[in-house]
């Protein structure tokens, strides 16, 4: 299995495809155990229209994709360095990394294989934040709090925003949700 998905990700390396049609955000994380807590960025990317590959050779309607693979740094290195080393030939603009427990390396390695491609890593428990966050001078790596997957999802999307305004757009439309929550409530404490 893991030997197919290096071959998956060389294979893709490869091949010439236009930027409309690869993956442009990957969601990585540790172990399926982190499925829970990295939901919140699939929530995040679906609310914003994103669309998840699934089949490489039959990618969704949508411009705006994203893929979600299970690597682990301990488990399975070299699937973790064929991850980050294809990752830019793929097309992948931002990668999100999630893991766990006291040695949450995913994040940071990958950031150090995929350089100069952004990663933003989700520490998934509160005990996993400086190792994702611990990173030497010269190595960066962008992450959010404990759990915030969601929050994650949210800052990979404003990296590519920049260069797409229709996504630039979704995120204004977003916060301006948030507001009108925020003042319907308010508005309620008082009526
Ligand atoms: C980390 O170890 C993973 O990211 C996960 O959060 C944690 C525990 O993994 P499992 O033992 O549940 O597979 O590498």
């Amino acid at each position: 299995e893991v030997a197919a998905l290096i071959d998956l990700f060389e294979a893709e390396a490869e091949r010439d495809r236009s930027d409309a049609e690869t993956p442009d955000i990957g969601i990585v994380m540790g172990s399926d155990s982190d499925l829970d807590t990295m939901y919140g960025a699939y929530e995040a990317l679906t609310e914003l229209g994103f669309e998840e590959v699934t089949d490489y050779d039959d990618p969704p309607e949508s411009r705006f994709t994203f893929e979600t693979f299970v690597v682990s740094a301990h488990r399975t290195p070299e699937l973790m360095y064929a991850y980050g080393e294809t990752a830019r030939d793929r097309g992948l603009d931002v990668i999100i990394a999630g893991a766990g427990g006291k040695s949450a390396d995913l994040p940071n390695m990958t950031a150090s294989i995929a350089y100069p491609l952004p990663v933003v890593g989700v520490p998934v428990h509160e005990k996993s934040v400086s190792s994702v966050i611990g990173m030497p001078t010269g190595a960066p790596i962008v992450a959010v709090d404990a759990g915030k997957s969601f929050n994650a999802a949210l800052s990979a999307v404003q990296m590519l925003a920049r260069g797409h305004p229709e996504l630039e757009a979704r995120l204004e439309a977003y916060h301006d949700d948030l507001q009108d929550n925020v003042g319907a409530v308010s508005k309620r404490l008082h009526e």
